[in-house]
């Protein structure tokens, strides 16, 4: 097996320090930093991805999984830098103001990393403003709202009003998640996106950002 593969199966089994030591070795052999990324660490995301789409694997194992990438993307971040690699698109990402469930909203991101975006992550309770105003200052391709309330998906609805009023509509996509909304929900705030689950959430986003 080679070394691009042992990361990826590495990274589908969380262990971190393994992908670690591996991705190091890579790059003290001279594999050009975008291969790690795209055929070790990425492919081991994606594969985790689509498990996770079918339920072959859970949370814990997302997480860990998440973590690994962490530890190898670490290293790679400054060469990246150096070699002009780009991220695929740039996202910012919160729970709606009055909510502070971000399990799912970590997952999302930590998806959407795995597969090469830049995501700015609001944390939770972000007020509608402020997603827009971040969208708008960062160049965001896509505002990614989760909610896990019923008390608190309205706010989506202002985020897609403020995003109107901003004038930044039709530049930038509104996705929209989390265990309470569904699509006619999504179709009803005019948003532009409602998806399930985070693996499926990140390969919108991928699509969206590529259009
Ligand atoms: Co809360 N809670 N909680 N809670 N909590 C729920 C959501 C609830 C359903 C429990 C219940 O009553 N059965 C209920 C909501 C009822 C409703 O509104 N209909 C509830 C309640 C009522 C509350 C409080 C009001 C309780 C209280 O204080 N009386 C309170 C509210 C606090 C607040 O937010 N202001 C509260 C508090 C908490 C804790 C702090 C204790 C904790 C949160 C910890 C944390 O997140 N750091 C918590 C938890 C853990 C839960 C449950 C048990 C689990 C939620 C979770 O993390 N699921 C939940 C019950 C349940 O779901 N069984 C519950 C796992 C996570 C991976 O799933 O977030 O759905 P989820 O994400 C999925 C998809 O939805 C999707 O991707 C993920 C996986 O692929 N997704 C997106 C999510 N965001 C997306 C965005 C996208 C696309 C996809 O695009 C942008």
């Amino acid at each position: 097996m080679g070394i691009l593969d042992e990361i990826s199966e590495n990274l589908q089994k969380g262990k971190s320090k393994a992908v670690k030591t591996l991705v190091q070795q890579a790059i003290d052999q001279g594999v050009p930093v975008q291969q790690i990324l795209d055929q070790g660490l990425l492919s081991g995301m994606s594969v985790i991805g689509e498990k996770f789409k079918k339920n072959e694997v859970f949370v814990p194992e997302v997480l860990v999984a998440a973590r690994a990438m962490n530890m190898g993307a670490q290293l790679l971040k400054p060469l990246l830098a150096q070699a002009g690699v780009s991220a695929t698109g740039r996202v910012c990402i919160g729970t709606v103001k009055g909510d502070l469930h971000d399990i799912g909203k970590n997952l999302v991101k930590m998806m959407m990393e795995g597969k090469g975006l830049e995501v700015i992550d609001l944390g939770t309770d972000v007020a509608p403003e402020t997603f827009v105003e971040t969208a708008q200052r960062e160049n965001c391709q896509i505002i990614c709202c989760s909610a896990l309330l019923t008390t608190t998906m309205g706010v989506m609805e202002e985020v897609v009003q403020r995003a109107q009023e901003a004038g930044i509509r039709d530049q930038v996509k509104i996705m929209v998640g989390g265990a309470p909304v569904t699509e006619a929900f999504c179709q009803k705030i005019g948003a532009d996106k409602y998806t399930s689950d985070a693996a499926s959430a990140a390969d919108w986003a991928v699509e969206a950002c590529s259009a």
